[in-house]
């Protein structure tokens, strides 16, 4: 009986019932491999990271005595997929039986159902203890509904387990604190500088340069800032319990230049690695303000929790009830190119200078970063979401597909026609200049909308309104912008869009 047991990239949970105790008869398999390099344009500090995570974890499975076959990039009898390698395995080692993990991905779930169906060994699948839902459970929940509204999936999670609740009412009597979690970073406030790790990591990163892999982005290999084991994830947890939590929610949505984290915990990349479960983090942060509350209000804590027990879940509720449809919606037609300058931050954008500059440096950008500055932009300069959605999966530490695409094309680009989001995130100066100090060093002149120096979004916001009529006038979240529009004097009009085909026909230069 010999039992040959696959451990994907981002299935890094030591906690999993698999590794409960050693056993002489199962064998670990993890790989370094193509066919998950090179099925986007990865930032550099992606590979490395996940590279370094698999090996850190490989090494304390066999500090735990068990069987591991780790499969370098550069080995030669690396086939360089997930099937390939295993079926060759399975003949060479006479393994007898195959398991693997509930994978996150859509497209890695067809190839191993495949696989299983191919080899003449018998095979199981379990699940990936990771998560509070299973695959279907949004599906199920949503049964016979129309629209898929958040708020009553995590108000629904909160009770079933039991987060922040009396008895069948949400402490304090409220669920929902978003009202008080839109403030701007006073001027002069001076964030806390983020906790950054100094992992050499220059020999992964030479491997992969011996290769003819693709990426993009900056990195420097021996102060790499990103966690890349548990005790690491564990401490980030820690820092940002004891360092940001206290603010988290005050500036969940604030944006400043060349502060890259602000109050965020940067434990996305920790989590969807599994390195850490969206469990012990709401826990602990429950604790934490238990600990503390004279210093962590409630709605920071609520922000914090809403964001994992309720649109981490969600999002991979939707898709797994989406997929494979989900990938391929365009609700406005979108057929543009992204601009050259989101692969270098070279613009004169002030906020997309910023925002990708630094997603160039850090392979991160925070939440309000991804949504109103770069999906912003691109949403009102019809990018096509494949784009788009291109961009955001390779560009981020944290792009695993299920929670990068039903944020990108469900949440920032619409493309979904609303079912993730009820309205288009989209914005002129205005709401830029509000969250973020942005606009006073900009080459753009945030209250001009035509003209010289005017600030590309302005023209660009109305011409989504006014080309997308058909599609969003009867929504009643947008008819007032609707009842703006037509009021306007139509010389305004005329002049704003205009405006907006003279920046879009130059959009490389601007
Ligand atoms: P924090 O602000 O500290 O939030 C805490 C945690 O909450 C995060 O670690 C994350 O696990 C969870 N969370 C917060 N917002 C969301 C959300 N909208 N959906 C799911 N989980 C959320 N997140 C990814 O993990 N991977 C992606 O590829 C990804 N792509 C995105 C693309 C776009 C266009 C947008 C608008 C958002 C995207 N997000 C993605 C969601 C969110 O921006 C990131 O989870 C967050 O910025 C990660 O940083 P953090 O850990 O510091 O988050
Ligand atoms: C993202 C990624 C990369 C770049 N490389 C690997 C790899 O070499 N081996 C691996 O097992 N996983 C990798 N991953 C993460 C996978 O893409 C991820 O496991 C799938 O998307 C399934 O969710
Ligand atoms: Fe961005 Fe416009 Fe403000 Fe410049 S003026 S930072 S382009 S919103």
């Amino acid at each position: 009986n010999k039992t040959l047991r696959l451990v994907l990239g981002d299935q890094l949970n030591s906690n999993h019932s698999w590794f409960k105790a050693a056993d002489n008869s199962v064998t670990y398999v993890m790989m370094e491999i193509r066919s998950e390099t090179d099925y986007a344009s990865h930032h550099i500090q992606k590979v490395v990271g996940i590279f370094s995570a698999m090996r850190s974890f490989s090494k304390a499975l066999e500090l735990n005595k068990h069987q591991v076959i780790y499969m370098y990039l550069n080995d030669e009898d690396n086939l360089q997929s997930f099937e390939k390698n295993i079926q060759s395995l399975i003949a060479k080692d006479n393994f007898t039986h195959f398991e693997y993990q509930l994978p996150d991905e859509f497209r890695v779930d067809v190839v191993l159902k495949e696989l299983c169906k191919s080899i003449e060994i018998s095979s199981s699948v379990i699940d990936s203890e990771h998560f509070f839902t299973s695959r279907n459970e949004l599906e199920h929940f949503f049964e016979g509904k129309k629209t898929f509204v958040m708020e009553n999936f995590y108000r629904m999670l909160r009770k079933k387990h039991d987060v922040l609740m009396e008895g069948n009412q949400p402490l304090t009597g409220k669920w929902n604190y978003d009202s008080e979690n839109r403030k701007k970073l006073p001027k002069n406030h001076k964030p806390t500088p983020p906790l950054v790790f100094s992992n050499d990591v220059s020999i992964v990163l030479e491997e992969i340069h011996t290769t003819d892999i693709k990426t993009i982005g900056n990195i420097d290999a021996v102060n790499f800032v990103w966690p890349i084991n548990r005790e690491q994830s564990l401490q980030l947890l820690d820092f940002f319990l004891v360092e940001c939590l206290q603010l988290f929610g005050s500036f969940q949505d604030a944006m400043t230049p060349n502060e890259w984290s602000l109050y965020h915990s940067r434990l996305s990349f920790s989590m969807n690695l599994k390195m850490i479960s969206p469990q012990e983090v709401i826990e602990k942060a429950i604790h934490e303000w238990h600990k503390r509350p004279d210093e962590i209000e409630f709605n920071q804590l609520e922000g914090f929790v809403r964001q994992i027990i309720g649109w981490r879940e969600y999002m991979r509720g939707i898709y797994w009830l989406k997929m494979p449809e989900y990938a391929s919606m365009n609700f406005f037609n979108n057929k543009e190119k992204l601009p050259d300058w989101f692969w270098t931050g070279d613009t004169k954008m002030n906020c997309l200078k910023d925002a990708i500059n630094q997603s160039l440096n850090f392979a991160y950008a925070h939440h309000i970063q991804r949504l109103m500055i770069t999906g912003n932009f691109a949403l009102l300069a019809g990018i096509h979401p494949d784009e788009i959605d291109a961009w955001y999966l390779g560009i981020y530490i944290d792009a695993i597909e299920w929670v990068e695409i039903t944020n990108t094309r469900g949440m920032s680009q619409f493309a979904d026609g609303g079912i993730v989001g009820t309205k288009p995130y989209v914005s002129s100066a205005s709401y830029i200049d509000k969250m973020s100090h942005y606009c006073g060093t900009c080459f753009y002149r945030k209250e001009i909308k035509t003209g010289e120096k005017a600030c590309p979004f302005n023209s660009l916001y109305w011409n989504f309104y006014d080309k997308n009529e058909d599609k969003l006038a009867k929504n009643p979240r947008i008819g007032m912008m609707y009842n703006v529009w037509r009021k306007m004097k139509p010389e305004a009009k005329v002049a704003l869009l205009e405006q907006a085909e003279y920046y879009l026909k130059k959009i490389n230069e601007l």
